[in-house]
Formats: C-alpha cells, structure tokens, sequence
C-alpha cells in the first residue's frame, strides 16, 4: 500500500510495476463485472462481423461505451497521471477473462514489442480486477527491474493454450526473481510498456476477469513511425501525433465498427511485423 503518489511513482520507477492500488469499491467491481457479463449474454454475436472476444481483446473502446468510460474514470486516471504526466489517451482497453479451470496462461513478454512504439517509456497499462485475481486463479506476476533494459528477443510461440497474438515468449526468465501480483476486486495495477510479466492458469472455481487499459502520452508518437489511434481522456494532445477518436457513439455504432476496422488494419500491419506466419490479430475472444 502506497501513502503517496509519489512513493507509488518511486516504486513503479524501480520495478517496472505497483500492485494492490485501490480503485473501485467491491461492490461497483461486481457491478462492472455484472455489466461486462451482461454484454457476454446479450451480444455473444458481437457486430459487425466480429464476436464479441475480438472486442474484448482488443480496442473495444472504440466500440463500447462502458469501456471508454473506465478509460475515463478518475479513480484510475490521478494514478497514471502521476506516472506519465498530465496529457493521456487511452490507446487500447481489453479484458482478459480466463474461465474457472482455465488452462491458458501469458507467456514471459514486453508489451510494446510490437506495438510500434519503440522503446519509450510513455506508455504503462493499467490492470484493474473484476473479480479475484488471486495466485491460483493466475494473476500476474513481474521481473522487477526489466523496464530498464531494452526490448528482449521474443520468439512466436502461437501456442493455443496463450492468450497473447502470437503466443511470443521471452526465453529463459528466472522464475525465482518474479513477483506475484494477485489483486481483490476493485484492485488496480499498473506495469511499464517493457516490465517482463507473465500470468498462470485460472484454478479457482470462479472466472479471473481483468480490465487491461493502456495509456500512454502524446509523446510516444516521437518514436513511432506510421499512423496510430488513440482516445485522449485528460490534459491536452496536440494535433498532428496520434489519430484522435472521440469514443463510440453507442454500442457498436455503424460508424464505430468501420473505424475498428480502420483501426484494426493499421495496428495489424505493425503487429505482423517480422512474425514467421500469418497474425490472427487478437482473435483468442475469451479465454477457455
Ligand atoms: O491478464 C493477463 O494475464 C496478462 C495481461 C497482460 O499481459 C497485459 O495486460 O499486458
């Protein structure tokens, strides 16, 4: 537990990683729990040719509006402001769901290894539990210190089993050093764009559900070649860096699902980058 911003942001700047930052109540943690359920038994269909994991697993702001509304939520954003500084956007919101029993895990990564990004070190994600995400039920766990090197070779795995793209891993981790960070409902965590984390499989008997946002500032367009999207949601983003989107217009606007489509092309392109076969872009939808 963390007294002040500024020994969280110590903390976050030594490890790579904070866990165990308090951001909703239980109660509204089940009440956005029960609300994401509810968009499971309404819309499994999804839209506009996409099920509804696809939303889930990636930039499901664009098309959800509870989603860019926790990317909004001042709870989360006085936290990542002290990290990253006043001027944000949200470039992605996702959910990871591993189902009770659960045999799907996260490979050792670095986030931003092929999120076009470089290196930069304007971009952390902001893990909020929805239920309890405790060891057994396959929380993350982190190498404190890995954000201070570069990004590490990662070989594509595409094993069925791993929730990432293309099941990329970073060999030869020290299981030893790693650092659980189990979070209760209503938790938060928050880990840099190059801290190694991983995550284990769900052996509880109730769903591990974890809201994935990922912020970064109007700076990291200084090391990234190409277009991107992104929603800012505090401070000021001059023109001319990310593609500014306003957030969806309702559920799965006709519009909104063209532009994640428009979106989904381009961030893929980048994605692909370098893999050895075909990249299904997020299409794991929710995890088995
Ligand atoms: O939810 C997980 O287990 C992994 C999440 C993750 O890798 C991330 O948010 O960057």
């Amino acid at each position: 537990m963390h007294d002040t911003h500024a020994s969280l942001v110590a903390d976050y700047r030594r490890n790579g990683f904070v866990v165990g930052i308090p951001v909703f109540s239980t109660t509204e943690s089940a009440a956005l729990r029960a609300q994401v359920e509810a968009l499971e038994a309404d819309h499994a269909a999804g839209a506009g040719g996409h099920d509804l994991g696809q939303f889930f697993r990636v930039n499901g702001h664009v098309v959800i509006p509870l989603l860019a509304d926790l990317a909004r939520r001042p709870e989360i954003l006085e936290t990542v402001e002290a990290v990253l500084g006043p001027n944000l956007l949200a470039w992605s919101v996702e959910l990871f769901i591993k189902e009770p029993g659960s045999a799907k895990t996260v490979s050792w990564h670095q986030d931003i290894t092929y999120w076009g990004m470089g290196e930069t070190d304007d971009e952390v994600t902001a893990w909020i539990a929805l239920s309890d995400v405790s060891i057994t039920a396959g929380c993350m766990r982190f190498l404190p210190g890995s954000h201070r090197g570069g990004i590490a070779d990662h070989h594509d795995t595409f094993d069925a089993d791993n929730l990432l793209s293309r099941g990329q891993s970073i060999a030869g981790v020290d299981e030893a050093q790693a650092v659980h960070g189990p979070l209760a409902p209503g938790e938060m965590s928050l880990h840099h764009g190059r801290c190694f984390h991983a995550s284990g499989a769900n052996g509880s008997d109730d769903r591990r559900i974890g809201l994935a946002i990922r912020y970064g500032t109007p700076e990291v367009r200084n090391h990234a070649p190409g277009r991107d999207w992104a929603m800012p949601v505090r401070g000021e983003v001059p023109a001319g860096g990310w593609d500014c989107i306003a957030g969806p217009r309702g559920l799965f606007h006709p519009a909104d699902l063209a532009l994640y489509d428009r979106i989904l092309a381009g961030q893929a392109a980048t994605l692909a980058e370098g893999a050895q076969q075909g990249v299904d872009l997020y299409s794991g939808g929710t995890a088995q």
